[in-house]
């Protein structure tokens, strides 16, 4: 009793001196050691499109005629001849992104990695250098939302596309931004991303609604603070409980958080106040927000007090707007908001995003970030108070919220549908694994499916499981999800494709589609199941005009790490037709070289 009374005088004194002085936002660390070379979070950071200082375009943007409305962007996306050149060396270092020295893996020195930029139409081209030491570690990246329609070798998931990219070894991706809006690329190594392998990509196309300024991303993650290989390990150990809870360390915002020493174990190498990210806000101004969630776990709830935000694309699909106070984001969903700066110029408020508590595990769910007006003094804390909001739903904006701008309907009824049932059991030797139709996934690095599918192989091994499911030629495909484990919600991601979303809830699906211009997206939450016979459902479908292989899993790093995960192949027959690039069996090549003399230590699916 005498602690919760001293507690509360405590709390009661704090407030009193906020309320006296206003605290300060000085960072104890600078940018170099909880970013390295990355600009994201400083006042500093250049509004968007950044490349236009450096590349003008002689005649504005290169899409002409096409608007959000009027083109199909499937099959009337532009091609403009543009390369877009970037160089990424991948190394490993340490950071302290919330003070807490991590090991972490960077490009170019930098964490979260470069902002890619390009107009709609251009070419992307990524050169990978594979410096990663102490250990060795392949690696690979995978672009994603883009939907690779050209050069489905390209899409970066080893044993699917291509082998890891081997230690010492440089790779070139080279891709049209067929897309446009607000993408990330992440490594699809196992679950390397998680200690900051990941990057935006943003694709500047028709706009579906005016804005002022591009703020540009605002990458939410979670952060932990063991390296992945070990959290990897602690997963992947005999007799864990199934219900067993897996907390990160704390929640960032373009890469910074603030973090209480004294919650660290002794001796950890921990500063306070190390800093937060700062955004500028002009006043009378709409600004855009590029929200993205690259975290390895946590659903994110994203607030600024007090203001109402216009949603006006989710992942690479232009929406018609709609106005929200929270915008829930799972892992690898984006949101483009617009936020209009109605204060004063001497303002200064919290932006927020929480790891949700109802659907995430984390031990300091609140990230918080400071915007300030033209006028505010940018040393000072804003004092503004919270936006509530229901934290209950463990999914997505309702679907009737979310239509696309550019109206796009599917087949009905499609030509084939597969239901695949989730579960979460123990393997044969007592490890606690996901199951997609009672099969665990486990990825083999020497044998890229599109590769072996190229030579008119399309029959594998069943023990350890591909996970394979041959489409064959069929022209529009279900995919039924059903989520049979409670309490665990999924953010279930699909490459190569954005499918449309025609059904979603708990219960027993009753057949209903919403089949007019439905949400069309590449990543959507699964709902968890609310009882034995009451799993959460996921119904999507999507058109094969995509021969290859394509990875449909969820985008939890730890889930896919223990099998939740499944390979769709489409229309294999055009697959042997198409000509694969050499460089893409010279992947192979370079990583038998490798895993000759080096032993890969795989101890989870790999992907
Ligand atoms: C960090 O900042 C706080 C206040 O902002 C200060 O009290 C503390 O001494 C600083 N710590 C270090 C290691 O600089
Ligand atoms: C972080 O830890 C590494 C490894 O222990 C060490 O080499 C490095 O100096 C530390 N960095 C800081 C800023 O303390
Ligand atoms: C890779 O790392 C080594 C050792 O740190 C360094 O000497 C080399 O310059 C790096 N390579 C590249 C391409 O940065
Ligand atoms: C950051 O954390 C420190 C230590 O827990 C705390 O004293 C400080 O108030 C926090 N700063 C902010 C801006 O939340
Ligand atoms: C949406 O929010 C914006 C910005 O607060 C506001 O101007 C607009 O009127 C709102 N629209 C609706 C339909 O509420
Ligand atoms: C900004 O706030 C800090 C901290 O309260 C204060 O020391 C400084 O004088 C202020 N600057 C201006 C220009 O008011
Ligand atoms: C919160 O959301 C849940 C799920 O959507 C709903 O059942 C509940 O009524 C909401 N609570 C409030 C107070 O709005
Ligand atoms: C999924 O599970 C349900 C309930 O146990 C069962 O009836 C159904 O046959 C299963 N479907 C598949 C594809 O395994
Ligand atoms: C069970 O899963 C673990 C962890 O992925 C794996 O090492 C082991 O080989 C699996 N056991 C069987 C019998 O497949
Ligand atoms: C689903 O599992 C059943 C039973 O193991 C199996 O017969 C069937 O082939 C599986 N479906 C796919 C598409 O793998
Ligand atoms: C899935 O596995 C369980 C347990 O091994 C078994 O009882 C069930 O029949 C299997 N279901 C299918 C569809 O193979
Ligand atoms: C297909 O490739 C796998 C993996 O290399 C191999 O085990 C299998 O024998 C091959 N099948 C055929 C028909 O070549
Ligand atoms: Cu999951």
């Amino acid at each position: 009793m005498t602690l919760i009374l001293w507690e509360a005088v405590l709390l009661y004194s704090l407030t009193l001196i906020s309320f006296a002085s206003p605290t300060t936002l000085v960072a104890n660390l600078s940018q170099s050691q909880t970013n390295g070379n990355s600009q994201l979070g400083t006042l500093s950071a250049p509004t968007l499109p950044e490349f236009l200082t450096n590349n003008p375009l002689p005649d504005g943007f290169p899409w002409g005629s096409k608007t959000a409305s009027n083109s199909n962007p499937y099959e009337q996306s532009p091609t403009t001849g543009v390369i877009r050149n970037y160089n990424f060396v991948i190394e490993r270092g340490y950071k302290a992104p919330d003070g807490v020295n991590k090991s972490v893996i960077m490009i170019n020195g930098q964490i979260p990695g470069p902002t890619i930029e390009a107009n709609w139409g251009d070419t992307i081209q990524v050169t990978v250098t594979n410096n990663i030491t102490g250990p060795e570690e392949g690696t690979s990246l995978h672009w994603h939302g883009l939907l690779q329609t050209e050069t489905p070798w390209f899409d970066g998931v080893p044993s699917v596309q291509q082998c890891p990219i081997a230690p010492g070894s440089t790779f070139t991706y080279s891709f049209k931004a067929g897309l446009y809006g607000t993408g990330w690329y992440h490594s699809h190594y196992s679950a390397q991303y998680a200690d900051g392998l990941s990057g935006p990509m943003i694709i500047y196309g028709p706009p579906n609604a005016e804005y002022d300024i591009d703020l540009g991303p605002v990458f939410l993650t979670d952060l932990y603070h063991e390296p992945y290989f070990s959290i990897v390990e602690s997963q992947e150990t005999q007799n864990l409980p199934l219900d067993s809870h897996l907390f990160s360390d704390n929640n960032l915002i373009n890469g910074k958080g603030n973090y209480s020493c004294s919650q660290a174990p002794p001796g950890t190498d921990c500063v306070p106040n190390a800093g937060l990210s700062k955004f500028n806000f002009q006043s009378g101004k709409t600004h855009l927000l590029r929200l993205i969630n690259a975290g390895a776990e946590a659903l994110q709830r994203f607030t600024i007090d007090g203001y109402e935000m216009t949603i006006i694309a989710n992942d690479f699909v232009p929406v018609k707007p709609y106005n929200t106070t929270m915008v829930t984001l799972g892992v690898g969903q984006r949101s483009d908001i617009l936020v209009q700066a109605i204060g004063e110029p001497t303002d200064a408020v919290w932006m927020r995003s929480d790891a949700s508590e109802a659907c995430s595990s984390s031990l300091n769910p609140h990230a918080l970030a400071a915007i300030y007006y033209e006028s505010a003094n940018t040393t000072q804390a804003p004092t503004s108070t919270a936006t509530t909001y229901n934290d209950t739903l463990c999914g997505n904006d309702p679907l009737e919220s979310t239509v696309p701008f550019f109206s796009y309907s599917p087949l009905s009824p499609p030509a084939t549908t597969q239901d695949i049932n989730i579960t979460l059991a123990y393997n044969e030797t007592n490890y606690v694994q996901w199951y997609m139709n009672n099969s665990t996934f486990r990825a083999n690095y020497d044998n890229p499916l599109l590769l072996l599918a190229n030579q008119g192989n399309i029959s594998y091994p069943t023990n350890p499981q591909w996970n394979v499911y041959n489409f064959g030629s069929n022209t529009s495909i279900r995919i039924v999800l059903y989520n049979y484990v409670e309490h665990v919600s999924h953010p279930m991601h699909l490459h190569g494709h954005n499918f449309w979303v025609v059904a979603e809830g708990v219960g027993q699906w009753d057949g209903t589609v919403n089949s007019i211009n439905p949400q069309r997206r590449d990543t959507q939450m699964i709902q968890s199941a609310a009882g034995e016979d009451q799993p959460g459902y996921l119904v999507l479908e999507f058109n094969t005009d995509n021969p290859g292989v394509w990875p449909l899993h969820c985008h939890i790093a730890w889930h896919v790490s223990s099998g939740m995960y499944v390979n769709i192949m489409e229309r294999p027959d055009d697959i042997t037709e198409t000509e694969i690039p050499d460089i893409m069996q010279q992947t192979c090549t370079d990583w038998a070289i490798y895993s000759a003399h080096d032993v890969v230590d795989q101890i989870d699916s790999g992907v």
